[in-house]
This record gives structure tokens, C-alpha cells and sequence, in this order.
């Protein structure tokens, strides 16, 4: 980085944010995942990793309350063809699925192979996270998923808890709750992602959830039953800074649910759509970038420890770029809150 200029212009070639990094003495380590096989709704999330990448070196690296936390390396891991291929293998063939069973309320037998199929692949692209998460948190560094649809993450998820013997505590961003037990008999869709960690034999201590305001009354009635998992519905965050309360107030209280280790999964969608006009099942409401990025800084300067992190569900535009241009900006809050978060002692 000797003779890197972080005030030239920048360009994605030398890596994300125009950084130029090794994976070998990166602090964080990026993992994209071009993966939208169960996406129910707008397509799109697969491209997400490409997109973020092309906008980020847009972003000034100095950063007023982040300072020069950059130097310290964010290296993006090539996109793996692979996963590509696969996710463009089963995503016609789970279209396939969703339609006959919206026909016909089964599947019959033909349709229960590729479902199987479908299942094995998702399996698969989570195993591939998780072995490349595991390498990451062996050599000391932050291990972080960039999307593809929110089923992307898993992996990443299970080796943080793993390394952390369960006492990690997942902060989950989103509209949605995504607890559904299984969704349109996908095992590993996007909307069972936190239902499958839940359930997982490696679970997280805690899942603290904000923002959500799209939820079934299965969902629901798991959130109130459970003691490990605290939602912060949008609805009463909304209400309650009608009537007077701060942000600062409610962020103190999402610190107090949440252990000192902590996983950042953040739906892009837990955002105001006017921010991400292209992600796969928008909804009013959320949080504004401000709001999240408060949230982060609140919670890194109350002792909490970012250990690894996910952005997910990030959709480009076919014209614009300004859903890739939120979510580097976005990730590259998130990349220095993580560093900021485990100062190299
Ligand atoms: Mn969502």
C-alpha cells in the first residue's frame, strides 16, 4: 500500500473501495456470493456482489468517525464461478417448483426430485461459505459474507458461533423475520435464514432483530415463545419516537439484549426502500442510513465486538447504480465499525 494515493481516483480493478490489499494480511476478508435460487419475488441479488464492487471506489476513503480504518484491508475474494454456475443451474429449476406447486398445491414425484436437487445445492453453497469462513477466522481475520439473497450468510454464521462456542449474539437487520420453517419447501430459502440458525445444533447465545414489519403469525409466535430471540418491530421503534424517545435511548436498548460478541447480518431491505429501490421484496418503512450507522457505531462504542458480518440482498438497478452505491457505503461503514470494534493489540 506504499505508493497508494486514498485520495486519487480509484478504480475496482485494484479491489473493493479501490484498495489495493492482500488476502494474506487483510483484516477483513470479504466473501462474495452470487447466490438468488430461492428468491421469490424481483430478481437481482445474485449480481449484488458485482455491483457493490463496481460502485465502491466511488466512496472517499477517509471517513470523519472511521479515520483511516481502510489501511488496516478489505480484500474482496474473487466470485466464485462456481457458486455462479450453480445459482444459474437451480434458479430456473426452483422457478419450476414454485410454479407447480402454485398450480397444483403439490409437487409430484418428478417435481419432489428437483426440489431434492434444489435443497443439495443450497446445502452445498453453504458448506463452500462456511469451509472459506472457517480458513478466514483460523488466520485471525474478520470473516464478512456479501451477498446474494439473505440464505447466503449461513455459513458464515455458523463458523462465527462455532469459533465463539455459541456466546455470539446475532444482530439482524431486515424487514422481514425471516423465521419461516422452510419456505415453498425450500429448505434453505431466503426467508428460513434465521429460523435454520435458530434450530442450527450451533446456534448463537442471542438473535436481536430491528427493524422488522413483515412477519406471518408463525413468525411471530416464535418471537414471542423464545427467550433467545428479541425483536425490535419497526412499528414500535416508529411509535416510540413519534411519542419522544431518541435513537440513541432505543439503540441502548438493542445494546443491552446483545453479549459482548457480536454478528452483523444486515438485509438491505431493513433499510427505507428509497434506499434500495431494486432489492427482491421491498417494504415501507425502516430504518434511514443514518439510523443503521448509528446503530453500528452505538454498539461498537459501548464494548461490542464485531466478529464477523454479512450485507446481503443488495439488487442493481438496470440503469442506475444507486443500489450498489447505499450498499458499498454501507459495507464500508460496516468494515470499519468491525475494525474499530477489534483494535489489533
Ligand atoms: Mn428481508
Amino acid at each position: 500500500m506504499s505508493d497508494f494515493d486514498p485520495s486519487g481516483t480509484a478504480s475496482y480493478s485494484v479491489g473493493l473501495f479501490g484498495i489495493p490489499s492482500e488476502r494474506e494480511t487483510a483484516r477483513v476478508v470479504l466473501i462474495p456470493v452470487p447466490w438468488e435460487v430461492t428468491t421469490s419475488y424481483g430478481s437481482g441479488a445474485a449480481m449484488g456482489p458485482e455491483a457493490v464492487l463496481k460502485a465502491s471506489p466511488q466512496i472517499d476513503l477517509f471517513d470523519l468517525e472511521l479515520g483511516k480504518a481502510y489501511e488496516s484491508g478489505y480484500h474482496l475474494l474473487a466470485i466464485p464461478e462456481e457458486i455462479a454456475e450453480l445459482n444459474a443451474q437451480l434458479k430456473p429449476k426452483a422457478l419450476e417448483v414454485r410454479t407447480h406447486l402454485e398450480d397444483h398445491g403439490h409437487l409430484n414425484h418428478e417435481m419432489q426430485r428437483t426440489l431434492a436437487e434444489i435443497n443439495t445445492g443450497c446445502s452445498r453453497m453453504s458448506e463452500w461459505v462456511y469451509m472459506q469462513a472457517k480458513d478466514i477466522l483460523k488466520r485471525g481475520q474478520i470473516p464478512a459474507v456479501l451477498g446474494g439473497d439473505h440464505s447466503s450468510p449461513e455459513g458464515n454464521i455458523r463458523a462465527v458461533s462455532e469459533a465463539t462456542s455459541g456466546k455470539v449474539g446475532v444482530l439482524h437487520v431486515d424487514a422481514h423475520a425471516d423465521l419461516r420453517f422452510q419456505y415453498q419447501g425450500f429448505q434453505r430459502s431466503h426467508a428460513s435464514i434465521m429460523n435454520n440458525v435458530m434450530n442450527a445444533p450451533w446456534r448463537p447465545s442471542k438473535l436481536v432483530q430491528v427493524a422488522i414489519r413483515d412477519f406471518s403469525q408463525e413468525e411471530f409466535a416464535q418471537i414471542e415463545e423464545r427467550g433467545d430471540i428479541e425483536t425490535f418491530f419497526d412499528l414500535n421503534l416508529k411509535r416510540e419516537m413519534f411519542e419522544g424517545r431518541t435513537w440513541a435511548d432505543i439503540c441502548k436498548d438493542i445494546a443491552a439484549q446483545l453479549p459482548e460478541q457480536i454478528y452483523i447480518s444486515f438485509d438491505i431491505d431493513g433499510l427505507s426502500p428509497e434506499y434500495c429501490p431494486h432489492t427482491g421484496t421491498p417494504v415501507p418503512g425502516g430504518l434511514t442510513f443514518d439510523q443503521a450507522n448509528y446503530l453500528m457505531r452505538h454498539l461498537v462504542k459501548s464494548g461490542k465486538k464485531i466478529i464477523g458480518f454479512d450485507l446481503n440482498e443488495v439488487a442493481p438497478g438496470e440503469s442506475d447504480e444507486w443500489d450498489g452505491n447505499v450498499g458499498a457505503r454501507l459495507l464500508y461503514k460496516m468494515c470499519g465499525w468491525a475494525v474499530h470494534s477489534q483494535p489489533r493489540i
